[in-house]
């Protein structure tokens, strides 16, 4: 997709996030909110050239508040680079995070950081790799099973286990690393003459328990990758192949897989090449809802710029946070001076979508919290629309300071019902550019 396009595309939903390359998306269920992990492909990458992990989450599936990059490779003394793909779980309200990267004059190897809260701070308990293998240590899926008993899978193009103890940060000596067989029943005949790839397994696995039946959800069959599964009785095999869930579609070379449940529904994450200089280093994680087969099988998954459907109506009466998002153009996101976030890089024309924004019996007025050292700017509300019915406009005014942050309020007016809000950001005199950063925003009902 062109600027252009991405602009005029509001309707569009995915990629999910438009203010960073995101890939490798790791979803994780808590509390009433689903936690999205994902790795972050650097602006211009021409490699993998990944240095964080990102955390982003939805209570509607629709609207993603962007909580920034929540760990960095260099939490992990030892690690030189390559944040790549990890996933996220909880247990006994601890967060354990599982990621792949590269040792210093070493290769890949999986390490674990803890945090008492999904979005961190994280810290490495262990000051040294939780496993490695030296054969392609990326890609860790974890999963607890019913009986308490962890596994952390992982690997390209092996594929390996091991049992995790209850502490989460040491696993089991006596089961010991496992290699898992790759037989073509299992994974999928592959037709090459690597030895190390005889089957459809490439990399990032995906494991996790539905219904009594084990899922391993792996990208597949080379590059370009396409998503297929096995599934299996027991945690540890023996695994069936049964096909492939998403085709190779998009513009990245690499897909990678992620899926849950959520408030009653089945979400499949993927990464593509979508947005403005997108492609196979520079990805964006999507969402797709599905319904399993009775037999619990996968349907045919495609790739969609529609995406999913919101599971929850939006409340403009509590504060929301700037970078709760559904589809933007031109804006970025920053850590905040006050803590938490903020959008920056607001140009004129620029706009943000906050999608099914429930108003009721009405709104009266708006606030949002502004800086700006320039002469500041405007934020039109509008309806379902960039150009859509125009409830109020915002003056935002110069506060002389990046780091002064100012309440500023304005009346509304035809603001009923259940509706897609979009802020629409202005220029003022000769100002086009970086025109202010927003914070927060909050509605006032008519009383
Ligand atoms: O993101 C870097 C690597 O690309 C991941 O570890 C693989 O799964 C592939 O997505």
């Amino acid at each position: 997709m062109t600027h252009e396009e991405m602009k005029r595309n509001y309707h569009f939903n995915n990629p999910i996030i438009q203010t960073n390359y995101t890939a490798d998306p790791a979803p994780m269920v808590y509390n009433g909110r689903l936690y999205l992990y994902t790795s972050h492909d650097e602006d211009g990458s021409t490699w993998f050239t990944m240095n964080d992990w990102r955390c982003y989450s939805t209570a509607d599936m629709v609207n993603w508040t962007d909580h920034g990059a929540v760990m960095h490779f260099r939490q992990f003394h030892w690690a030189r680079g390559d944040a790549w793909a990890g996933q996220c779980v909880e247990r006994n309200g601890k967060f354990y995070f599982y990621v792949p990267i590269s040792k210093k004059g070493g290769w890949n190897a999986v390490g674990v950081a803890v945090a008492d809260s999904p979005t961190g701070p994280f810290w490495d308990p262990l000051g040294h790799p939780l496993v490695e293998t030296n054969t392609g240590d990326i890609d860790p899926t974890v999963f607890i099973d019913d009986d308490g008993q962890a596994y952390l899978y992982w690997g390209n193009p092996y594929l390996w286990y091991v049992k995790l103890n209850e502490d989460m940060i040491s696993y089991d000596q006596e089961v010991g690393v496992v290699q898992v067989s790759l037989t073509p029943e299992g994974f999928g005949k592959r037709v090459s003459d690597d030895p190390k790839r005889p089957t459809l397994y490439e990399e990032g696995p995906w494991f996790y328990k539905r219904g009594g039946l084990y899922y391993m959800v792996y990208a597949a069959s080379g590059i370009p990758e396409n998503i297929a599964y096995a599934t299996s009785p027991s945690p540890t095999g023996p695994w069936t192949y049964r096909g492939i869930i998403m085709p190779t579609q998009g513009t990245s070379f690499t897909n990678h897989p992620g899926v849950c449940d959520f408030k009653g529904r089945s979400y499949f994450f993927y990464h593509n090449g979508a947005l403005p200089g997108g492609g196979g280093f520079t990805r964006s994680v999507c969402v797709e809802e599905f319904t399993y087969n009775p037999d619990g099988t996968f349907p045919t998954i495609n790739m969609t710029t529609s995406g999913v459907s919101p599971v929850a109506n939006l409340d403009p009466y509590i504060r929301q946070e700037a970078e709760t998002i559904a589809w933007s153009y031109g804006v970025r996101t920053e850590p905040c001076s006050r803590g938490g976030m903020n959008v920056c890089r607001i140009d004129d024309g620029d706009y943000i979508k906050v999608r099914s924004v429930d108003f009721g019996t009405g709104a009266a007025a708006f606030s949002a919290c502004v800086a700006s050292v320039k002469d500041g700017g405007a934020m039109e509300l509008r309806l379902d629309r960039p150009d859509g019915e125009l409830i109020g406009v915002l003056d935002v005014p110069n506060t002389r300071d990046e780091t002064n942050w100012q309440l500023c309020r304005t009346s509304v007016s035809r603001a009923f019902g259940v509706h897609d809000l979009f802020f629409v950001f202005r220029g003022k005199g000769e100002a086009k550019e970086e025109l202010f950063k927003f914070d927060f925003w909050q509605f006032d009902p008519i009383e």
